[in-house]
């Protein structure tokens, strides 16, 4: 299965796979219970180089693709997905102040958030556009020297702990046209958070709100032209759509691993279980979907290294089937492990738990149809 990598490719995975295995697994269940964010250990995995593993290395970034980006990710999801999730995010925003910013805004923020000094937050969904997200409601007014943010972000990943936010917000008219990127930053009077949400997964990493309330930015704060936010926050969304797609492939492959494990120990009928057939047959469907899935995440993400234009199409289509075959593995690793996987202790309820929010944010999968079915009746 990694034939197709290149020596530095695998030397890059087998460093990433070692970091989760030795900084992130041994603490996974903890942090979920203690709903813990650990700082230290982002900044341990940002001196590996993953705090900026797009951006250029003038800024101290790692300048890898698409391709490499995704052995990252699904290595570190095999420690944590919800940590390897926030790290998929916040090398979204680190991606596109460097593809989007000037060269006074990439040496302002890339620095910080390549070291993890910083973190970011990417800002689109409000409490009423989600999925309609061309329909947001955040407003910047525009002033003698800038701007003033007014509006509420839903949801956001890593908020209260990022120093860093992208916020899309509306500079125009209705539709994705009116809409402008800006970099708003924590310490900016009038920015505020929402308590951390109580939920299913992803407990490893805070889920607020952030509150812009009359938030003074210079125009500096802008990123790329007026009107060019809906594009600049999708275009980012297609690379951070393969790395949650990575995710539910490294959270997937930990649970298939362990159940191996699992069965092999485990007696009952005066055999191992490992040895029934049907419960191997169940182990090779696992692992078949769970290629398969890689096999597209793989290929979408060099047709994004590529620019080639149907990417946007192949990161919708492999976000849509590595995260609903990422939980249906995980689901299934569950049943291997009988009454054992239900409880916290042995970590795949956890991974079925984290996993199963992959279908719904970065675009629902329902979402990632829309935007494959118009690929090809518009075609
Ligand atoms: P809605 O858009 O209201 O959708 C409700 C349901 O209707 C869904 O099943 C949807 O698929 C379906 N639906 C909607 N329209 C259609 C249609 N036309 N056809 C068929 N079905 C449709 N957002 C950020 O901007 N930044 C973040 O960091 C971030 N982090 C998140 C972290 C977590 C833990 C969660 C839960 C969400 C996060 N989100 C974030 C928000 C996430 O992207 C949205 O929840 C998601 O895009 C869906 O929007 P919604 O919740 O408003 O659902
Ligand atoms: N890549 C590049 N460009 C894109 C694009 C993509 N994936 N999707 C849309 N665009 C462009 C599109 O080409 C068009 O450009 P132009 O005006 O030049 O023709 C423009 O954006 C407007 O696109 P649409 O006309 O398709 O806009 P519409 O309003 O119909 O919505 C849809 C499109 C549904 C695909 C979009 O609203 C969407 O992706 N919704 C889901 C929102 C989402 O993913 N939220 C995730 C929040 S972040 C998160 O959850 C985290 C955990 C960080």
């Amino acid at each position: 299965m990694t034939t197709t990598l290149t020596p530095d490719q695998l030397a890059l995975a087998e460093v990433t796979l070692d970091f989760a295995q030795e900084q992130l697994g041994p603490y996974a269940v903890t942090w979920d219970q203690d709903k813990h964010f650990p700082l230290d250990v982002i900044r341990r995995a940002a001196e590996l180089g993953l705090g900026g593993v797009y951006v250029r290395e003038e800024h101290g970034g790692s300048a890898l693709g698409r391709g490499d980006g995704v052995l990252v990710f699904e290595a570190l999801a095999t420690g944590c997905p919800s940590i390897a999730g926030y790290l998929s995010i916040h090398n979204m925003v680190g991606w596109m102040i460097d593809r989007y910013g000037d060269a006074d805004q990439r040496s302002r923020w890339l620095p910080g958030l390549c070291s993890a000094r910083s973190l970011g937050s990417y800002c689109l969904t409000e409490p009423g556009a989600g999925s309609d997200a061309a329909g947001l409601r955040t407003r910047a007014e525009r002033t003698d020297d800038g701007y003033v943010l007014t509006g509420v972000k839903q949801f956001i990943s890593g908020a209260g702990a990022s120093e860093v936010y992208i916020v899309m917000a509306r500079t125009g008219g209705e539709g994705p046209g009116g809409i402008s990127a800006f970099v708003v930053e924590r310490a900016d009077p009038g920015v505020s958070f929402g308590p951390n949400e109580r939920k299913m997964g992803w407990n490893a990493q805070p889920t607020r709100q952030v509150i812009l309330d009359g938030v003074r930015v210079p125009a500096d704060r802008r990123l790329g032209a007026e009107g060019d936010g809906f594009r600049i926050a999708m275009n980012g969304l297609n690379g951070g759509r393969l790395g949650i797609a990575a995710c539910s492939l490294g959270g997937a492959q930990s649970a298939l691993d362990r159940s191996l494990a699992y069965l092999a120990d485990r007696q009952a009928f005066g055999n191992r279980l490992l040895d029934a057939q049907a419960l191997q047959f169940r182990l090779a469907d696992m692992a078949t979907e769970l290629a398969a899935a890689r096999a597209l995440v793989r290929q979408a993400a060099d047709a994004l290294d590529r620019g080639d234009p149907l990417a946007p199409q192949l990161c919708a289509m492999a976000k849509r089937f590595a995260t609903d075959t990422g939980y249906a593995v995980a689901d299934r690793a569950l049943q291997l492990h009988g009454g054992y996987g239900y409880v916290s202790e042995y970590g795949i309820e956890k991974i079925v738990r984290d996993l199963r929010v992959h279908q719904i944010l970065e675009g629902t999968n329902e979402v990632m149809r829309i935007i494959v079915a118009r690929g090809l009746t518009e075609a």
